[in-house]
């Protein structure tokens, strides 16, 4: 079983039409992954929008709002919400099944990221049609005890899901039409004690060897 918890209201339907407008007038760049300040385009294909601060700020105030009913819902205890990123994902665009952090064996930046949340802009149809996208599924995956689950979510315009930021789950490429989303992650303290399971060093590279294969290939670890 995957748990999310789904906020139907968060936005109404002339708030989600007002900001895919600003999306689409805005600038952007290729969203990154966490840490790293290069796109990784096996991974992640999608545009970052750089929103005005009044638009971002705004959103993370209602974010904020729902704090405590996210920590309700979760049983966890969230200090802020990171700043909100504001994506475009045209024909081709996707993000590969990933987890968003607080993962043992990862012991980074990360592992303060509790719960991750989506705000769904606009709405998914098999026909094109204005203001819809065809494919870019939300999709969970089901954790180590049923890994073949898989939970595709296509939420009204204006829903909020939230969900473990540890829960597997990928965006399929679109195949026609806009897709917009907001993306945020809520944080928490991780317990002083908590070391990391597992040191990686690197071993330091023999003369002459071939180069290391890219990090940024499917499969990779990586953070929305
Ligand atoms: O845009 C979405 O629907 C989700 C994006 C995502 O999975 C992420 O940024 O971690």
């Amino acid at each position: 079983m995957i748990d999310v918890l789904e906020i139907g209201d968060f936005l109404d339907a002339r708030a989600c039409a007002d900001l895919r407008d600003e999306l689409q007038r805005t600038a952007g760049s290729p969203a990154t992954l966490l840490g790293r300040n290069k796109a990784a385009p096996l991974v992640r294909r999608t545009t970052r929008a750089a929103l005005p601060a009044a638009t971002r700020e705004r959103m993370t105030g209602l974010l904020m709002e729902r704090k405590a009913a996210i920590e309700r819902h979760f049983g966890l205890a969230l200090t802020s919400c990171e700043e909100p990123q504001f994506l475009l994902y045209q024909p081709g665009d996707f993000f590969v099944a990933h987890q968003d952090g607080n993962t043992p064996l990862v012991f980074d930046d990360s592992r303060f990221r509790k719960v991750s949340a989506v705000i769904f802009l606009s709405a998914q149809s098999q026909e094109p049609t204005a203001d819809s996208y065809g494919g870019g599924s939300f999709v969970f995956h089901g954790s180590y005890s049923d890994p073949m689950l898989r939970v595709p979510m296509a939420p009204a315009p204006g829903t909020l899901i939230a969900f473990r930021a540890e829960t597997t789950h990928e965006v399929t490429p679109v195949t026609h039409g806009e897709r917009f989303t907001i993306v945020t992650w809520f944080r928490g303290v991780t317990p002083p004690g908590r070391r990391p399971a597992l040191r990686l060093r690197t071993a330091p590279r023999p003369k002459h060897s071939p180069p290391r294969r890219s990090p940024d290939g499917p499969g990779q670890c990586c953070r929305g």
